[in-house]
């Protein structure tokens, strides 16, 4: 029997931890339902704590005929999806190709505080950029410099950052949006990158909810 996938997230124009996730999901091709906690509401906190093993989303819900399994955190739920989807090639084949992807990945996901926030997501509004702290920028030249090198190294194999589509294009996700909503420059090549991520469906119709939230005042 095929899992049942849940996947909790937050408020689609603030979720940047909730985005990578669906991406991988997305990518993947397999059904899954959706379960939305409101970020920024009195009421969040609390059901945060009812409804998520850290009291925090993204979490992805499991369910199986053995049981019921709660993955938490964007990073272990997008290698749950690796380990359980090989042939969806959410990293790269090649071993020595995956460790720097890995890295890429868990650059992003333990460091660049100052980046998150300064130009905190907001997926669907374009924002003037904030007078950027020196830390800011160079985590900003940081991003800008990984992702030339490896679209460089790989980029003409599939246009990502690793050739084809990978978890590193999903932990990045939020940054390609943050730096688009807040009209951060962007070389030729990354800016093309970007414009690519921006193209996928599930980018598109991340996108779409995103927009929706704010139209019904929830964003
Ligand atoms: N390291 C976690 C971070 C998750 C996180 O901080 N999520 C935010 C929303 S995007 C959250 O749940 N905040 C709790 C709150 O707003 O009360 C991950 O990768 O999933």
């Amino acid at each position: 029997m095929t899992p049942r996938y849940t996947l909790i997230l937050g408020t689609r124009n603030w979720s940047s931890w909730s985005l990578r996730p669906y991406l991988a999901l997305r990518h993947i091709g397999v059904t899954f339902d959706e379960e939305l906690i409101p970020l920024r509401r009195d009421t969040t906190g609390g059901e945060m704590r009812r409804r998520t093993p850290a009291g925090r989303v993204p979490v992805l819900r499991i369910e199986e005929m053995d049981g019921t399994t709660a993955v938490w955190d964007s990073l272990a739920i997008c290698e749950t999806l690796a380990e359980r989807h090989p042939a969806a090639g959410l990293w790269p084949k090649d071993a020595k190709m995956r460790a720097v992807a890995r890295s890429y990945a868990a650059e992003i996901h333990s460091g660049f505080p100052d980046l998150r926030d300064q130009l905190s997501m907001d997926f669907a509004r374009r924002l003037p950029l904030p007078e950027l702290r020196e830390t800011t920028q160079a985590q900003i030249a940081r991003v800008l410099a990984a992702w030339s090198a490896a679209l460089a190294g790989h980029g003409p194999d599939g246009g990502f950052l690793f050739g084809c589509f990978s978890i590193a294009d999903c932990m990045y996700a939020p940054v390609v949006s943050r730096f688009l909503t807040y009209g951060v420059a962007l070389s030729a090549p990354v800016h093309a990158y970007a414009e690519r991520m921006m193209a996928l469906p599930a980018m598109q119709d991340w996108g779409k909810a995103a927009q929706a939230e704010i139209a019904a005042g929830l964003a």
